[in-house]
């Protein structure tokens, strides 16, 4: 998979600010500081598109 331009959207917390697109979704869950930023990051290619800490929960 190659992503070319990605860009952060939002940071929703309500059904109201959910993106009104036709775009596929991906649900990537796991624990706290398991690593699902820097997977994120890995799979667009960015360092830190996604932001990760060495601390859990301090995005
Ligand atoms: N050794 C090792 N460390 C990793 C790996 N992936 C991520 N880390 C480190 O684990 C820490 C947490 O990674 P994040 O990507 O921020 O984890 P997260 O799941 O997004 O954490 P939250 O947003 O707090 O839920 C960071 O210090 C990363 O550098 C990995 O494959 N191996
Ligand atoms: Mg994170």
């Amino acid at each position: 998979m190659i992503v070319k331009n990605p860009k952060f959207e939002i940071s929703a917390v309500s059904k109201k600010q959910y993106p009104d697109n036709d775009l596929p979704e991906i649900v990537l869950a796991g624990k706290s500081n398991v690593g699902k930023s820097s997977f994120i990051n890995t799979m667009i290619n960015r360092k830190n598109l996604a932001r990760t800490s060495s601390e859990p929960r301090k995005n």
